[in-house]
């Protein structure tokens, strides 16, 4: 897995999608406990480049699906900021109307069909669409992201036993960030080779480090080439640390279910820094472009703020106008 794979305008596209996913999230941490955000939260700090990676590697139009911690994947599949900060202060001009919150985001104009805070809910769904793009031919794929702890659930063994027999164009991305809530893979999976699964029903697998850009998004360019190409869906598990907490904002530590060791040696290892470090010894990237892509995603990101707090909430006589009766 080489640098030189990849062309110089994706890598500092990747460069600008991590970075910006990143203090999205920051910010979303340092502001969350002035309660105006009305809306639990999943921070994806630590995680940036799977979404960022994966997405790089589609279309606009291709489907995706997302999970309750799907700030990385709303951003990088090209979603509206503003509408998204909106969302999570529940403001009319969210991407869901301000009635979904962090869990719930949206943007159909994108591709990006919806996030579902069920655990696995959006796998079956994904596999729906697929199985119309089949149908239709329409040469689009679809893809879900989902954690570890999705891979316990029975749905995501019937969805890839149906993908693989019916070889649809979906792409599973299992994001692996070894823990559901409080409790680690180890004391819930015995077999913690998670590409097992998809492995006993055919399904191609491929493995990458989501602390390492390049790999992350060689081995993704690879299975979605699978997966568009017509041979059935594919299957990535990308490895990341979740930085913070499950839920909310700051760090849990004081919680105990995490060994300091483990936690010390993911946290060392920084997917933006690591990557940030290779463009400039390569030349992809000088210090000065580095202040420019970071500066300009500061403004905007004052700007998505800004906007959320002047926008209206929803009236109170339409709080049930999305509801289906
Ligand atoms: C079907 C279902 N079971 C349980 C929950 C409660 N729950 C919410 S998030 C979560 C853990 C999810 O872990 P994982 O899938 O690994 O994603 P991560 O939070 O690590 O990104 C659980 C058990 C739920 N929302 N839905
Ligand atoms: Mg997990």
């Amino acid at each position: 897995m080489d640098i030189t794979e990849i062309d110089k305008a994706t890598l500092i596209n990747l460069y600008s999608v991590i970075s910006r996913i990143r203090k999205v999230q920051l910010r979303i941490e340092e502001l969350y406990h002035q309660d105006n955000m009305k809306t639990p939260v999943h921070l994806c700090l630590g995680q940036e480049a799977i979404a960022a990676t994966i997405c790089e590697n589609l279309t606009k139009q291709d489907y995706v699906f997302s999970n309750h911690r799907g700030h990385g994947h709303y951003l990088a599949k090209g979603g509206d900021l503003n509408a998204m900060i909106a969302e999570l202060h529940c403001k009319e001009t969210g991407c869901s109307k301000g009635r979904g919150g962090s869990m719930h985001l949206i943007d159909l104009s994108v591709g990006l069909m919806g996030s579902s805070s069920i655990v696995s809910g959006g796998i079956p769904l994904a596999v729906g669409v697929a199985f119309s793009s089949a149908c239709k031919k329409d040469g689009l794929i679809s893809v879900v992201f989902f954690g570890d702890a999705a891979s316990e659930e029975g749905v995501l063994h019937e969805s890839m036993n149906f993908a693989a027999v019916k070889k649809l164009p979906v792409l599973f991305v299992c994001e692996n960030n070894f823990y559901s809530v409080f409790s680690h893979q180890t004391t819930r999976q015995l077999v913690t080779d998670i590409t097992a699964r998809p492995k006993a029903f055919g399904i191609p697998t491929y493995k990458a480090d989501g602390r390492d850009v390049i790999d992350a998004y060689l081995k993704s360019k690879q299975a979605i080439e699978v997966v568009r190409g017509g041979q059935g869906p594919a299957f990535i598990e990308c490895k990341a640390y979740r930085w913070r907490g499950h839920a909310g904002a700051g760090d849990e530590l004081k919680d105990k279910y995490r060994k300091l060791d483990e936690w010390d040696e993911w946290m060392n290892c920084c997917p933006l820094q690591k990557y940030e470090t290779l463009l400039l010894d390569n030349n992809i990237l000088t210090d000065k472009i580095i202040d420019t892509v970071n500066s300009q995603i500061d403004v905007e990101i004052n700007k998505a703020f800004d906007f959320a707090n002047e926008s209206p909430l929803p009236r109170k006589d339409e709080l049930e106008k999305y509801l289906y009766g």
